[in-house]
Order: structure tokens, then C-alpha cells, then sequence
């Protein structure tokens, strides 16, 4: 994993940062060994796999909105331009689907989870996120998954813009979990107190969706 944005620390003030230093978000649950890095049940392919619903949005850039709600001391409505304004990061990352698949070495550029939080600053009883995207699609995680230091909200894969069949103009990229919690078309997040099931969750999948404790359907 790599992390070319090195600038922010330094341009927050400590009280922007005071939703990542009370650590309950952050504190570790990657369970990624240090030996390992194909999780257990997993094959590595070359090629990017589409996976979806079976409805592709087509989303100009116009019309986009990025919506932040919930637990949040600043709910944030973006328009593209005003995403685009916002610190860009890089992330080299690897993939892991839940059907086995795992891609390594993805390079995604974007906005980190963390710089958009520190905009919209997390209340302290936040502790989960609802995500939702342009086409219907919901899914689940943790703040601290979603927050995770590699997470980002990718606008271009390898160089180049993202495609709209793998979620463009804009998706999100959770390396720590499996590929589902990883919201393509990504129109609005939602800040809860509490863990509710996304479209898959609801249709056996499991709510955390780890893959280095194989959370793949719900009782693993
Ligand atoms: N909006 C949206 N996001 C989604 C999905 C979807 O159907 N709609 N499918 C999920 C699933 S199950 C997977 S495996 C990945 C696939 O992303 P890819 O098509 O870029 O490989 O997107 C996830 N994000
Ligand atoms: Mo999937």
C-alpha cells in the first residue's frame, strides 16, 4: 500500500483532527497478516472483472452530486467541481471479491475518506456508514473501515478516468473489505449510531465483509 498525500497532517489544525485523534475510529482492525497477502479462499487474476446490478448510470459530471449526511457537524452537498477542489490523494491498492477473484497493485486517484471526513467532521457517536449509490445500490460498513488510512474516493484507475462500467465518475475503494462494500456511483454517505444492512447484507452477505477472516455470507 502506498500513500503519496503527505500534505495533510500539516494543513489541519488539531481541533479538525479531533474526530481521528479520539481513535475509537481508527484503531486497528485490519487483520491482514504481515506474511499474507492473498487472503485465505482467494486467486489472483490480471484482469478487472464488472460486477453490478445490471444497471450502469450514466452520470455527467454536471448533474453529480456527493451528498454527506447523518452524524456529521457539516453535512456536505458537492458538486463535482467542489470534489474536485478538494486535496487529491493516491492509492496503490489491492482488490478482493467475495466471488474469489483479487486483483493486486490497483492505482486509484481521488479524495481520501479521511480528508473528506475532516470536512464534514464526524459527531462522536458516529460509528457506522450507509452508503448509497445512483443506482439504488446500499451497502454497510464501519466509520473505521471507512475511514481507513488506503480508503479513497477514486475518480481515475490507473492514469486514467474511471470507467462507467467500475463505477464512474466516481467510487469508492475500501481495501480492507470485500469488493461489495466498495460502492460504485457513490451519491450519498450517511453517518449512523448503528450498523444497518446495505442490498447485499440483506441477501446473506455478512455485515462486516472482511476478507482475512473469510466474512463472506453472514454466520461465517
Ligand atoms: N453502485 C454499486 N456499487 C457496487 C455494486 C453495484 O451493484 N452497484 N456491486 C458491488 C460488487 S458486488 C462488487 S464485486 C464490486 C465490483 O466492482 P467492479 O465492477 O468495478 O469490479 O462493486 C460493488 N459496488
Ligand atoms: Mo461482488
Amino acid at each position: 500500500m502506498s500513500d503519496d498525500h503527505t500534505s495533510s497532517d500539516s494543513k489541519l489544525t488539531t481541533s479538525k483532527r479531533r474526530w481521528a485523534a479520539e481513535g475509537k475510529f481508527l484503531t486497528g482492525r485490519i487483520s491482514r497478516p504481515e506474511t499474507e497477502r492473498l487472503p485465505p479462499g482467494q486467486h489472483l487474476v490480471k484482469t478487472w472483472p464488472v460486477l453490478d446490478l445490471g444497471q450502469q448510470p450514466l452520470i455527467s459530471t454536471e448533474t453529480w452530486r456527493l451528498e454527506v449526511r447523518g452524524l456529521v457537524e457539516t453535512p456536505l452537498d458537492l458538486t463535482w467541481a467542489a470534489f474536485q477542489a478538494l486535496e487529491q490523494s493516491t492509492k496503490v491498492t489491492d482488490i478482493h471479491c467475495v466471488t474469489t477473484w483479487s486483483r493486486y497493485d490497483n492505482k486509484w486517484k481521488g479524495v481520501s475518506t479521511r480528508d473528506l471526513l475532516d470536512h464534514a467532521m464526524p459527531k462522536p457517536e458516529a460509528l457506522c456508514v450507509m452508503l448509497t449509490s445512483y443506482d439504488g445500490y446500499t451497502t454497510n460498513l464501519p466509520l473505521s473501515d471507512f475511514a481507513a488510512e488506503d480508503a479513497i474516493l477514486a475518480t481515475s484507475w490507473e492514469g486514467l478516468p474511471l470507467t462507467r462500467d467500475h463505477g464512474g465518475p466516481m467510487r469508492l475503494v475500501v481495501p480492507n473489505l470485500y469488493f461489495w462494500k466498495s460502492a460504485k456511483w457513490l451519491r450519498r454517505i450517511d453517518l449512523l449510531p448503528a450498523d444497518a444492512a446495505g442490498f447485499w447484507e440483506k441477501n446473506g452477505y455478512h455485515m462486516h465483509g472482511d476478507p482475512w477472516r473469510e466474512q463472506r455470507y453472514s454466520g461465517d
